[in-house]
Order: C-alpha cells, then sequence, then structure tokens
C-alpha cells in the first residue's frame, strides 16, 4: 500500500533523520574523542566518493608551548602496494616520518596500532602528505581523521623537576613544596630553611633538621658560633650519626666545620666523628643534603674552653719542655730547637733554637722556621761533573759525580751525602773537600777491529788499535806509548840528548804522513837516573835502564784513536807473549809509512842470544815468527795480552820498552830486548808526582 505524506511532514522527516544520523556519529566518535577539543578535520580529495589518479594533499599543524598536537585517523582506505610505492599516506611527527600507510585499515587497528603515536611533543608538530600515482585500479575511498590540540600535563612526565610537588595548568606547571620547606630561587626545589646563627652562645647542641626523623633531602644549612679572643669550641657528637656516604667513602650528604682559621673537618657515613676543638673563636658548622635518602642526620653538643696552643711550633722542630699531649696554656714560652740537620731560616749563622709564646688566640709568637741545611753546590775538579744538573743540595739529599768524558773514570765513589753540618760526605764518612774525586783516563781499552797479525814482518794496524803508540819522526825516529793524559813512556835512548828541547810528537795516526796527527809538544823529558848513555860514560854499549818518561805541555784529548795503555801490576808474573809495535823498518830495510804490529814471545833470559851486549835484570828478550822490532821502533811497546784479547777485565798493558837488539833486525833467532817496565813502577809514579 501506498502512503501519501505530505511535503512539510516530509521535510521535517529528513531533518530528524539527518539530526539522527549526526548524533549516531557523535555517539559512535565519544570514545575516540573523549574530552578533546576538536580542533578540525583532515580528508583525502574527494573523501568519501574516493580520490582520483594523481592526487595530492599535505597538512602542517603546530601546538603553542605547553601544548601537544594529536591526529586520530578513523579512515583508511588506499591502494595497496608493494611499501606503499604506489599510493601512500605520510605522517610526520616533529619533522620525523613516523608512518608511511596505504591499504585498507579497520577502526580498530588504526586505534590500537596507529593512533597512539601521532602525537607531537610539547610545542611540536604534525605533518602529513598524502599522494596518488597515475592509476587507480580500483576506487578507494581514501583516509579521513581529526586533529586536536591539547594540553601536556608536565607533572605526568617522570622527568619534571619538581622536588616535592607538581601542579599542571592549561599550557604549563608549576612546583611546589610541603610544608616546612621552601622552594628555592631555581623553581624547582624544595630546601629546608635551616641556618641559624648562635653568636654569644657557650653551650648548646645542634641537631639535623627533622631529627631524631630522617633529614630532609635538598637542605643546606648553616649554623653560626662564636665567642669572644681566647675560647675556642670542644664539639662532641652524641647519639647516632648517618649522613650519606657513597661505598667509596665518598660523602653524598655531608657536614663540615669551618674554622675562621685553621683546618677544615668534613664528615660523613655512619662512625662517631671524634670531639673537634675548632682552635678558632669562630666556627661555620654547614650540613648539606642532596635530593634523596633516608638518613638520620646528626647531634653535636658544644662548649667553650680556653684557647691553648699545640705543637710543634713550627714543622721540623721540637719544644722544650715537651707536653704529652702537645698542648700549651695561653701565655705559655717555650724553647724552640730545630731537629738536626735544620737551621732557623732568617739567620745567617747556623742558630738552632728561639722562644716563642702561646698567644690568646691559640697562635705561637715568633715563629721562624727551621730550614734543612743546605751544602750548596760542589766546586767542581776538571773533568768532573755531577751526574744530575741542579740537584737539590739540602740537609741528606744526595749527589753523583761523574767523568764528563767516556775515556775517563773517577778513582773513587762519586757519590756524597749532604749532613747536618752543612758538608758533603761520601759513604765511608770522608768530606768531599778533603777527598776529591778525580778522572782518571781509562786505560788499556782500545776500538778493536781485528785480531792477531804479524813490525819487522807485521801486519799494518787500523784506526784506534793501538791508540797509545805516539811517534816521532826526529832522528831517530822512535816510539813511545801514551800512559796518563800527559805522559807518555819510551826509552831512554830515544829521547837521549832531546832533554833541553821541545820535541814533537804524533798521536792518533797510523800512517807517519797523515797530516791530521795530532801534535803533542814535550814540556819535560825526564831520562832514568841510572841509564847508562850509550858509548858515553863509564860503561859503553849497555843499554841498562833504558827508560824515559814525557810530559806533554798540554792535556792530551782523549779520543778512540788517542787513548793510554796501563801500567803492569807490580805483582804480576812477566807474561809470556804480547805484541810489539811501531813505525820502524821492515823486511826490505826501509822505514814503515804505516804502523805495524806483531806477536812475539817472551823468554827467560838464559834463551836469549845475548848479541855482545851485558843483558841485565830490568831486561827481557822476546821474539816471534819472523817477527821483530826494529830501528824506528825503539821507545816504542809491547804489551798483553796480545792484540785482539784486551777486554774491560783484562786491559793491555806495558810489559815492555822496544830498547836494543843483536845488529841486523831479525838477525838469526829474531830475539829483541826490552826495558822490562814492571821493574821502574815506583820510579814513574814518584817521577809523575812530583813533575
Ligand atoms: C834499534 O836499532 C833496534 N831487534 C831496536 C830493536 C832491536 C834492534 C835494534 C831489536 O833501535
Amino acid at each position: 500500500m501506498k502512503v501519501k505524506v505530505p511535503k512539510q511532514e516530509r521535510t521535517s522527516y529528513v531533518l530528524t533523520l539527518l539530526i539522527m544520523i549526526v548524533c549516531c556519529v557523535i555517539v559512535l566518535l565519544l570514545p575516540v574523542c573523549g574530552s578533546v577539543p576538536l580542533t578540525g578535520w583532515l580528508q583525502s580529495p574527494g573523501h568519501p566518493r574516493g580520490y582520483d589518479p594523481d592526487s595530492s594533499l599535505t597538512w602542517k599543524e603546530c601546538a603553542p608551548t605547553g601544548h601537544k598536537i594529536t591526529l586520530t585517523l578513523i579512515h583508511l582506505d588506499l591502494e595497496e602496494s608493494f611499501e606503499c610505492a604506489d599510493d601512500s599516506l605520510k605522517v610526520f611527527v616533529d619533522n620525523e616520518l613516523h608512518f608511511t600507510l596505504c591499504g585498507r585499515k579497520s577502526m580498530k587497528e588504526l586505534q590500537s596500532s596507529i593512533n597512539p603515536f601521532l602525537h607531537s611533543s610539547s610545542g611540536g608538530c604534525l605533518s602529513v602528505s598524502f599522494l596518488a600515482d597515475y592509476s587507480n585500479p580500483e576506487r578507494h575511498t581514501g583516509f579521513r581523521g581529526f586533529y586536536a590540540i591539547q594540553d601536556v600535563d608536565e607533572c605526568e612526565d617522570p622527568d619534571n623537576e619538581c622536588t616535592q610537588l607538581c601542579n599542571n595548568y592549561i599550557g604549563g606547571y608549576r612546583c611546589f613544596c610541603r610544608p616546612g620547606y621552601i622552594l628555592d630561587p631555581d623553581k624547582h626545589t624544595c630546601q629546608v630553611s635551616c641556618n641559624e646563627d648562635r653568636t654569644g652562645s657557650t653551650e648548646g647542641v645542634l641537631m639535623s633538621p627533622g631529627r631524631p626523623e630522617p633529614y630532609p633531602e635538598n637542605s643546606l644549612c648553616s649554623y653560626t658560633l662564636a665567642v669572644e679572643e681566647g675560647l675556642q669550641f670542644e664539639l662532641t657528637f652524641t647519639g647516632v650519626f648517618d649522613v650519606e656516604m657513597k661505598e667509596n667513602g665518598q660523602c653524598i650528604d655531608s657536614l663540615t666545620i669551618k674554622p675562621l682559621s685553621g683546618d677544615v673537618k668534613t664528615f660523613c657515613g655512619r662512625d662517631l666523628p671524634p670531639l673537634v676543638l675548632t682552635r678558632s673563636q669562630h666556627v661555620e658548622i654547614i650540613f648539606r643534603t642532596d635530593h634523596k635518602g633516608a638518613n638520620r642526620g646528626f647531634s653535636l653538643s658544644y662548649k667553650v674552653k680556653e684557647m691553648n696552643c699545640v705543637g710543634p711550633v713550627t714543622p721540623t722542630s721540637s719544644l722544650i719542655p715537651q707536653h704529652s699531649n702537645s698542648e700549651y696554656r695561653t701565655g705559655s714560652r717555650v724553647k724552640v730547637r730545630c731537629d738536626k740537620g735544620h737551621v732557623l731560616q732568617s739567620k745567617d749563622s747556623a742558630e738552632v733554637e728561639y722562644e716563642s709564646t702561646c698567644q690568646k688566640n691559640g697562635k705561637w709568637s715568633p715563629v721562624i722556621p727551621c730550614e734543612p741545611v743546605d751544602c750548596g753546590n760542589p766546586e767542581l775538579p776538571e773533568l768532573v761533573e755531577l751526574s744530575e744538573k741542579d740537584p737539590p743540595t739540602t740537609y741528606l739529599k744526595q749527589i753523583r759525580f761523574k767523568c764528563k768524558s767516556q775515556y775517563y773514570q773517577l778513582d773513587k765513589t762519586g757519590n756524597f751525602t749532604c749532613n747536618a753540618d752543612g758538608n758533603w760526605v761520601s759513604e765511608s764518612g770522608q768530606q768531599l773537600t778533603e777527598d776529591l774525586p778525580k778522572c782518571e783516563p781509562v786505560c788499556g781499552m782500545n776500538s778493536e777491529v781485528s785480531s792477531g797479525g804479524r813490525v819487522f814482518g807485521g801486519k799494518r794496524a787500523e784506526l784506534g788499535q793501538i791508540p797509545w803508540q805516539i811517534l816521532h819522526k826526529l832522528n831517530p825516529r822512535g816510539g813511545a806509548s801514551l800512559i796518563s793524559d800527559y805522559w807518555a813512556l819510551t826509552a831512554a835512548h830515544v829521547v837521549d840528548g832531546y832533554e833541553n828541547e821541545n820535541m814533537n810528537w804524533l798521536g792518533g795516526i797510523i800512517d807517519a804522513r797523515d797530516k791530521n796527527a795530532v801534535i803533542m809538544e814535550t814540556e819535560k823529558i825526564i831520562i832514568h837516573p841510572n841509564y847508562m848513555r850509550v858509548g858515553k860514560g863509564n860503561d859503553p854499549n849497555n843499554f841498562d835502564n833504558d827508560i824515559a818518561l814525557i810530559k806533554m805541555s798540554a792535556r792530551v784529548t782523549l779520543g778512540p784513536n788517542i787513548r793510554p795503555v796501563c801500567l803492569p801490576n807490580k805483582k804480576d808474573e812477566l807474561v809470556a807473549e804480547g805484541t810489539i809495535s811501531g813505525f820502524g823498518r821492515m823486511e826490505e830495510k826501509r822505514i814503515s809509512r804505516y804502523l805495524l804490529h806483531g806477536l812475539v814471545e817472551i823468554y827467560s833470559l838464559d834463551e836469549c842470544d845475548q848479541g855482545g851486549l851485558p843483558v841485565t835484570h830490568n831486561m827481557f828478550c822476546a821474539g816471534g815468527d819472523h817477527i821483530d822490532s826494529c830501528q824506528g821502533d825503539s821507545g816504542g811497546p809491547l804489551f798483553s795480552p796480545v792484540l785482539g784479547h784486551g777486554s774491560p777485565d783484562k786491559p793491555y798493558r806495558l810489559a815492555g820498552i822496544v830498547s836494543w837488539g843483536p845488529a841486523g833486525c831479525g838477525n838469526k833467532s829474531f830475539k829483541g830486548y826490552y826495558t822490562k817496565v814492571q821493574n821502574y813502577l815506583d820510579w814513574i809514579k814518584e817521577t809523575m808526582e812530583k813533575n
């Protein structure tokens, strides 16, 4: 049956239907919107009909400070594609891409996994970008949602900085404190007001705020105690002491006792601090706590005491009379005596005592420091230096001497200590001034290159191999051996006649024509007093005591190619073999341009074929396998061990001086005669000392 409805009624019917639909939508959306003020709708172009190919939309909205912006999607129907490459809705939160959406999602899905994340930070922004590609195989309705601006509840944020209570309001928040606390100017921290000035109070009790309850957090309490001069405070801790401390002993909360002058003491932990004497008429006690913890604090009683002084008056001194607790009443006079090795600073003389009086303020007067005795920098002998530059030179400090050059060594220990009398003393107790260490040349060491070898039938020496060998080219050509940095030893017959002349000797060479030879000028030539001049005097042709000392006019600069040989030891047996060296004649009877050396055996005197001249115990004979010394070698060395076998433990020693031989070197048995140096050690020593 068809009923005709009047036009007026029809209009009101449509209106009612419309209102019902809107109501239904509102009822439907209520759980989604809550009490949020709706700011606006956002939807894709053509929604709900469907969006066209190539359609797009961008949108951005920001919240004012103290607010956030939220977006709630209630519908999503876009073309589905891999990684939303065809059609997509991109959502940016605070300018960062959070979602790229496409396909179809139910309201339930949107509410659970998308919408909870679509909100900005306080004062932040949300933006979306919708883009459809060129084709739509099917019709898609697009998306729809609404956005809203909401207040941010900062108090809900666990990171809000209110130390006690927080109150949120639209667009911001405010901190406030429980009764008994005041809000710090930083507007977040609640503090206890606990400063107290007890000037004039001579006894009483101080305790942490809230005691016996745990003390409040974030407190900074300052208590001032002050009385007249001549008095001080004695602080005694009582009851439980419990101030928050880290496990490593560092204070988290702290109680600090700060006298106007003197030591500051800080306490925390659970050990009851000891009794404290403030040693000041004025003291500030500061109690500081952090933002958390439940510790029970402190309690201390204070009372005034007469001021006193404590010893010592100055470090490194003692007091006379000595009180067992080192405490002295005001007005006491004491004698201050500097400890051993210390003297009064202000005095030039080495005074060690003065009188001092305990003042009303608990301080001694006068206070003259005791300073360690200073031995000063020692005067250094030639060639000697200190192993440390500018060393400390006060009482008990040590210094060490060393030689400036590696070619020298100290003749005795170089370690000295500054004693209480201000003198440097050695380990054996000898004073430096009485027993100054000297640098003496290291003897018997060479720059070893090759070993063995064979003067007459000899082998050429390398530079530095026989660094004690020196040469003079005057007639007769002769050799000598350096035995120190001033002295050389040669045969008397080599320098006979030159005693009153300056000779030039050449060193540091292996080639007699070397222009770079070091020239050593003689200052003195001392021939052995018992030397019988050959062919002269009362015993002609006698080489007994063929030995002479040469002193150079300046210290010879030692180096790798110029170094002395050692003298033999007095008690050592004569060696069995040695090396001879020189620039003398060779096989061809020509004088050698180069320094030659060769190994020789040493024989007992009865094995020597005497060659017609008297043989004495001041000589020995030696020779080798077609090796002999010859003219021009005289005065030169016979040393042992043989070349190549020396070492710091076994330095090269001068056993003999090339002296004479039967006519024609290498004749018959190749034996020559050498002055036995061992027999002249005393003469050498005495002569060198005297000259
Ligand atoms: C000389 O006329 C000389 N063979 C030195 C040594 C020897 C012989 C002669 C030993 O200076």
